[in-house]
C-alpha cells in the first residue's frame, strides 16, 4: 500500500501500487463504468458489511482509479450513485464522519534502495549548510496497520478517528476503548514535558491499529471452525474488527497498537522525532521499539536491509520503513506538500515474487452457480508457504493480466497471504510462445452439467443458472451439513460428490426424504485404499451419517435459514432473519419492506430472500422439509434459564471428556455468559481441559483464573461460578 497507514478502500486516493490503467479497447467507457461501478459496490459490500473481502485493496484501487479515469474523461457518464460520488470517496455511511483538525498525510513512496538514495540526497541538499547538520534521520517500522488519529482532553481518552481520506474519517472511538494498549489517560510523566502543564485544550496523537499475526491466525482459525469467512490477512482483520457496530465484538479481537506522531507538536518540550518517540513511550503509548537514530545513508540502508531481512520474526505484518528527518527544525523548514511531509519518505519492501508455469485455468463452479476460473500452477514457495493455485476471479482479469494456459507466469501474495497470478514473463524470448498459445475462453458450457452459461448485464461473472447442476448441488448440500448449518458429522465433500453423482442426492430435502442408510452403505467414497481400490461407505458408517441427518432436524430455524445457503444470508444474518420472523413460513411471505427493517439487514440482502422465496422449486424442498419433520420454527425456551453468568466472559480450551466444546459453549451462553475464542484481561474464567495450550499459559500470564472441567460441570449445574474458597 502507498501508505501503510490506512486500509486503502478508505484510502489516500490515488493508489499507487500499479499504474492507472487505460480503459480496455474492446468496450465503450459508458459500459466499462457501468461495470466498474457493479464490481466496486459489489466489493465494498463484501468487505464491510459480510467482512470477507474478495479482492485486494491493491485491486480495489485499481478499479476505483479506472473507475475514475473514465469519469474524468467523460463527465457526462458520472452517475449520482457512482462509488466515486460517495461522501468523501470512501467515508461509509456506518460511522460518524470525523473531520480531521490537522490533515492526516500520507507519504510519499520510495519503491528501491535508489530512489531513497536519491530523495536522501535531495533532503540533505535542500536543508543546506544553515541548519541543523549532520542530517539526522529517525528510521521506523511501517507497519501494515490502520492509520488512527487518538485525540486526549484535559490528558483524558476522548475520541478515535480512522484516517478515512485523510480529511475525514470515521468515529470509532467505542471499538478503540477496548484495545488494551491504548491508554485511558496520560502520564503524569508525559504530561509534565508539555508546556504549561498540559495541553489545556486537547492533543491527538496517531499512529497504526493493527493485529498481531498470531492473533490473526488464531482468529481466522476459530472462524474457520465455525464455518465463517477468513480473513485474508492481518489489516483486513483489523480492519473488520475496527469497524464492528457492537464493540464488544471488536473487545474480543485482540488488536493493538503504535503511535508514532501527534498533530501538532507546538507545546511538546522536545525538538527531535527521537525524542519525541520517547515521550509517546513516557506518556503511556505503545510504541514500536525497532527504531534507529542514523546519521548518514549507510545506516538508513542497513536499518531497511534488517527491516527486510527480519521482517518474518516480528509478530506484526511490515510493508516498509519510514525515514523521517529527525530535527523538528529540519522538518520545519522542508515543510509539506500538499498530501505529504517532505521530511519522509516510505520506504517499500520488493514484494517476493516466484516463477512457475501456468499448467491449467480451471474452472471451479460454486454453490450459486458462479464459475470461477482458477490459475493451477506448478507448487512453489512464495512468503513461507507452498502455493499452487490462485483464483483469476473472471474473464476480464484473465484478458487484462493476459495469461495463457503453459505461460511461464510471476505469482506472488496480495497482502502476503492471498495467492495471486502477477502476469506472464514475456521477456528472454517467451514472448513468442506466449503469443503462439490461444488465449483461453471462458466455457459456454458449465463444466459440470454441460448447460449454457449466461453472463447478466452489468455483471462479471458467468454463471450456470441450471437447477440441476450437480457442481452446485454438491456445494448446496456441503454447505447444508456443515458446522454452522445442519452440522451433519460424517459428510465428507468427495462423499457428496459421490452420492450427487450416483443420484442418491440432488437436493437438502432429499437427505430427509430420500437418503437411506441401505441406499448409503456401498457408496463409492472417492478415496481409495493403498491397493488403489475404491473405498466404499461401510454399514456403521453409514447408520451414523443417518443419525446425525436424523439429529439434524432439530437444530432450529437459523440453521435451516443459513443452510439453505441464500445469497448473502450468512450465519449472523439468518439468526436475525430466525429472531425477527419466527418461521419459514412467515418470512417466505414477508416483503423487502419488512425483511430490510431487520436490525443489521439491508436491502440487498432483502432482495435476495424475498428472491429466493419466490422460486417455486425452493418452496418445493421447504415442503418436502416441513413433511419429512425438519424444525422451522423457532422453538420458545421450554422455559426462563436465569441469567446467572451475565457479564462474564469464558474461554474454552484443551480437550474436554464430558462434553463437546460447542454444547459446553451452548450451555454457558444459555445461562447468559460470553464465550471468547481468546483470552484477555477481560476473560472472566478459562476453561482448560487436557492438552491445554497457550491460552492456559496466556491465562496464567494475565491472572485469569482458570477452572478444570469438574468445575464447569458444577458451574453448568449450578448456574453459579465458584467463590474463592
Ligand atoms: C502534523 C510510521 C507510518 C508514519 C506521518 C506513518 C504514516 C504517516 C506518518 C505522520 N508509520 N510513521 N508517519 N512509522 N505508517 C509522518 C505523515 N505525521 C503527521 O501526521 C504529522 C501531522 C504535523 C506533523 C506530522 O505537524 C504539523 C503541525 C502544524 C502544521 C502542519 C503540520
Amino acid at each position: 500500500m502507498a501508505d501503510g497507514s490506512q486500509m486503502s478502500l478508505f484510502g489516500d486516493f490515488p493508489g499507487e501500487e500499479q499504474a492507472p490503467r487505460e480503459t480496455p479497447r474492446r468496450v465503450t467507457p459508458a459500459l466499462r463504468a457501468l461495470e466498474l461501478r457493479g464490481i466496486l459496490d459489489h466489493a465494498a459490500y463484501q468487505y464491510y458489511a459480510l467482512d470477507a473481502p474478495e479482492m485486494t485493496d491493491a485491486e480495489f484501487d485499481r478499479l476505483l482509479q479506472e473507475l475514475l479515469t473514465i469519469e474524468a474523461e467523460h463527465p457526462e457518464l458520472v452517475t449520482p450513485d457512482s462509488y466515486t460520488q460517495r461522501v468523501g470517496g470512501y467515508v461509509s455511511e456506518q460511522f460518524e464522519p470525523v473531520t480531521h483538525a490537522q490533515r492526516m498525510y500520507s507519504m510519499d513512496d520510495a519503491m528501491d534502495l535508489d530512489e531513497l538514495d536519491e530523495w536522501l540526497a535531495r533532503t540533505d541538499e535542500a536543508l543546506g549548510a544553515a541548519e541543523e547538520r549532520p542530517v539526522a534521520y529517525t528510521c521506523e517500522l511501517k507497519i501494515d496497520g490502520l492509520g488512527v488519529a487518538l485525540t486526549y482532553r484535559d490528558g483524558q481518552f476522548v475520541r478515535a478517528a480512522t484516517r478515512g481520506d485523510g480529511t475525514t474519517g470515521e468515529n470509532v472511538t467505542d471499538n478503540v476503548r477496548t484495545v488494551s494498549d491504548v491508554p485511558r489517560s496520560l502520564s503524569a510523566e508525559g504530561l509534565s514535558r508539555v508546556s504549561g502543564g498540559g495541553f489545556g485544550q486537547s492533543v491527538e496523537v496517531r499512529g497504526e491499529v493493527y493485529m498481531p499475526k498470531r492473533s490473526f491466525v488464531r482468529l481466522n482459525e476459530e472462524r474457520d471452525a465455525a464455518a465463517q469467512p477468513v480473513f485474508a490477512n492481518p489489516r483486513n482483520a483489523a480492519a473488520g474488527s475496527l469497524r464492528q457496530k457492537d464493540p464488544r465484538i471488536t473487545a474480543h479481537r485482540d488488536l493493538a497498537t503504535f503511535i508514532y506522531a501527534v498533530a501538532d507538536e507546538g507545546p511538546i518540550s522536545v525538538t527531535s522525532q527521537w525524542e519525541f518517540l520517547q515521550w509517546l513511550q513516557s506518556c503511556g503509548f505503545s510504541v514500536n521499539h525497532n527504531a534507529r537514530r542514523c546519521t548518514n545513508a549507510r545506516e538508513v540502508h542497513e536499518f531497511c536491509e534488517q527491516a527486510l531481512a527480519h521482517r518474518d520474526e516480528l509478530d506484526y505484518d511490515i510493508d516498509g520503513v519510514v525515514v523521517k528527518v529527525d530535527s523538528f527544525a529540519n522538518q520545519d523548514a522542508l515543510g509539506f506538500t500538499a498530501r505529504a511531509p517532505r521530511w519522509a519518505i516510505a520506504y517499500k519492501f520488493p514484494p517476493e515474487e516466484k516463477r512457475t508455469v501456468l499448467r491449467e485455468i480451471r474452472i471451479q463452479v460454486g454453490r450459486t452457480g458462479v464459475l470461477t476460473p482458477v490459475a493451477e500452477f506448478d507448487p512453489v514457495v512464495v512468503a513461507g508457504s507452498t502455493i499452487a493455485r490462485a483464483t483469476l476471479h473472471n474473464i476480464d482479469e484473465i484478458r487484462r493480466k493476459d495469461v495463457r494456459e503453459g505461460d511461464t507466469i510471476v505469482v506472488h501474495k496480495a497482502g502476503d497471504v492471498i495467492p495471486e497470478v502477477v502476469g506472464p514473463v514475456l521477456e528472454g524470448g517467451l514472448r513468442a510462445e506466449h503469443e503462439a498459445r490461444p488465449e483461453w475462453e471462458m466455457p459456454q458450457t458449465c463444466p459440470s452439467c454441460g448447460s449454457p452459461v449466461v453472463r447478466e448485464e452489468g455483471e462479471v461473472a458467468y454463471r450456470c443458472v441450471s437447477i440441476d447442476c450437480p457442481a452446485q448441488a454438491s456445494e448446496r448440500l456441503i454447505h447444508w451439513g456443515s458446522r454452522n448449518a445442519m452440522d451433519i458429522d460424517g459428510l465428507g465433500e468427495e462423499l457428496v460428490g459421490r452420492m450427487v453423482e450416483q443420484g442418491l442426492l440432488s437436493d437438502v430435502a432429499d437427505f430427509y426424504d430420500r437418503l437411506s442408510e441401505d441406499a448409503l452403505a456401498g457408496t463409492s467414497t472417492g478415496r481409495t485404499n493403498k491397493a488403489g481400490e475404491d473405498i466404499v461407505v461401510g454399514k456403521v458408517v453409514a447408520a451414523k451419517v443417518m443419525a446425525q441427518v436424523e439429529e439434524s432436524k432439530g437444530r432450529g430455524l437459523a440453521r435451516v435459514l443459513f443452510g439453505l445457503g441464500i445469497r448473502h444470508v450468512g450465519a449472523s444474518v439468518a439468526e436475525a432473519l430466525a429472531r425477527a420472523f419466527g418461521s419459514v413460513q412467515a418470512l417466505s411471505v414477508a416483503s423487502e419492506e419488512d425483511i430490510a427493517q431487520v436490525e443489521g439487514i439491508g436491502p440487498k440482502i432483502a432482495q435476495t430472500v424475498v428472491e429466493f422465496f419466490s422460486v417455486p422449486d425452493n418452496l418445493a424442498v421447504i415442503e418436502r422439509l416441513r413433511k419429512a419433520g425438519v424444525v422451522l420454527e423457532v422453538e420458545e425456551p421450554a422455559e426462563v434459564v436465569p441469567q446467572t453468568l451475565a457479564g462474564m466472559t469464558f474461554v474454552l480450551t484443551g480437550t474436554l471428556e464430558r462434553y463437546k466444546r460447542k454444547d459446553a459453549s451452548d450451555a454457558l451462553k444459555a445461562l447468559g455468559a460470553k464465550v471468547s475464542g481468546s483470552v484477555s484481561k477481560r476473560t472472566s474464567y478459562v476453561i482448560a481441559g487436557s492438552a491445554a495450550g497457550s491460552k492456559l499459559a496466556k491465562a496464567e500470564q494475565l491472572g485469569v483464573p482458570v477452572l478444570d472441567e469438574e468445575a464447569l460441570g458444577r458451574i453448568l449445574e449450578t448456574g453459579q461460578v465458584p467463590t474463592g474458597e
